[in-house]
């Protein structure tokens, strides 16, 4: 298939381009380096010494024998982004090219304003582009589990049956984001689910948890890694607490810690992306599938860290910082993921398996953690 990745510079961007060529994918990708943009401006670097594109391009050629097609440029240009449909008209876009922090929405106005702008309007141009050039393209979008929020109730994977005054319909799941990024998210979701019903559009609307992990197995080059954050803006939660075990620093659970998510390894969301591509929806269906492999707190997401650390030999101690966010720190969480597991998804690492992998890979990358080691607590607050 032809596959177009929009954000192909990110983490997992870069990483899928890989597993889709291996897989025999004809990849062409897109970014802005935004992500790189926007670490840099918070002080903050990846801790994986990632390469320049030109370098990556040519290391890919290098291992794979053939690199993706590249174009350097912003989603939110809609001539820029309508060319590069009209053009290749691919099979596939899988859209990943988004701002995808939620601390980083929440500095100010501005950071918030460009979130929006970047998310919405990159995601509309590419439903006009759809629309009008290549309308056969399945449009596989990112979205996040953080749509739903924490409701007292189990969460289907979209829509869900109710009936009210005595009658019943089929309804989109309320969403209740926690943060502005997260809101993004909900709004993408609105419009591409209108963009299918009023032109036919195929779209699968991807809630993916929190992906952790440092490493595939087509990583054989170190030219050929991907990103990896830490610091308390960029770095996910349990990239984090592998990080701060590398240089001994006290884990971070959040307040009381029981906040509970759904989790995956990278390469396990290489799997899912790929079983999505390759199993395209109807023309004028727009599906939901919620992306994880297992659900666990952050203080759980702690213990098993202290844990594979232990097996390392080194000493690591959690301390439950107070809670910069504003969200439930204790809560219901029984979100379905059973769309996936239909196609054949299976997870191929146990959580401990992966974090040993994890863990070791970064000890490599120990003085680059240090040296950024002030990054490390939060100074974004919700409230302030
Ligand atoms: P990332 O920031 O590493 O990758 C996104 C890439 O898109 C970056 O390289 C960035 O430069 C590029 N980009 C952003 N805006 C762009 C624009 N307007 N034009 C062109 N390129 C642009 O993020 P990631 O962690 O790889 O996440 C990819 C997607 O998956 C995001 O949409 C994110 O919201 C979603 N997601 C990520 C996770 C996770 O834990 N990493 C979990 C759930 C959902
Ligand atoms: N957390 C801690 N300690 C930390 C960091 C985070 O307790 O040091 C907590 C947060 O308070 C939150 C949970 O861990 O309750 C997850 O936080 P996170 O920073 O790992 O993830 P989040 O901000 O939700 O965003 C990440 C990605 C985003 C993606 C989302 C999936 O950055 O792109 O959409 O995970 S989900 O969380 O399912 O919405």
């Amino acid at each position: 298939m032809k596959v177009l990745i929009t954000g192909m510079d990110g983490y997992l961007g870069w990483t899928l381009s890989m597993y889709l060529t291996e897989r025999g994918h004809e990849v062409i990708g897109i970014d802005n380096f935004s992500r790189r943009k926007n670490v840099a401006e918070v002080g903050s670097w990846s801790a994986t010494p990632i390469k320049p594109m030109k370098e990556r391009l040519k290391a890919f050629k290098d291992v794979f024998g053939k690199e993706p097609i590249f174009y350097e440029g912003d989603l939110t240009h809609y001539d820029f982004t309508r060319l590069i449909v009209e053009n290749h008209k691919p099979d596939t876009i899988i859209h990943l090219g988004e701002q995808p922090c939620a601390p980083y929405s929440m500095i100010d106005v501005y950071h918030c304003n460009f979130t929006m702008m970047n998310n919405i309007l990159g995601t509309n141009n590419l439903l006009f582009a759809i629309h009008h050039y290549s309308p056969k393209t399945h449009l596989l979008k990112l979205g996040t589990m953080g749509e739903y929020g924490t409701p007292n109730i189990d969460i289907p994977e979209g829509f869900f049956e109710i009936e009210y005054h005595g009658r019943k319909d089929r309804l989109p799941f309320p969403r209740q984001p926690g943060s502005w990024y997260h809101q993004t998210k909900v709004h993408d979701s609105h419009n591409i689910l209108f963009a299918c019903k009023i032109w036919d559009l195929r779209s699968t609307d991807i809630m993916q948890g929190v992906v952790h992990g440092i490493k595939t197995p087509q990583m054989t080059d170190e030219r050929l890694l991907t990103r990896f954050d830490f610091d308390e803006m960029w770095g996910t939660a349990l990239n984090r607490f592998c990080a701060q075990a590398v240089i001994g620093h006290d884990l971070t659970p959040y307040g009381k810690g029981e906040q509970t998510r759904g989790y995956l390894a990278l390469r396990d969301s290489m799997q899912c992306l790929t079983l999505a591509t390759e199993n395209p929806p109807d023309e004028g269906e727009y599906r939901v599938f919620n992306q994880y492999d297992e659900c666990y707190s952050v203080n759980e997401l702690a213990e098993h860290v202290v844990k594979a650390a232990n097996d390392f030999g080194a000493e690591v101690k959690i301390w439950n910082v107070p809670n910069p966010r504003v969200e439930a720190e204790e809560h219901y969480y029984n979100p379905a993921n059973e769309n996936l597991k239909k196609l054949g998804f299976k997870p191929t690492h146990t959580l401990d398996q992966e974090l040993e992998i994890t863990l070791s890979e970064l000890m490599k990358y120990k003085d680059r953690i240090s040296a950024k080691k002030d990054r490390i607590l939060p100074t974004v607050f919700w409230r302030k």
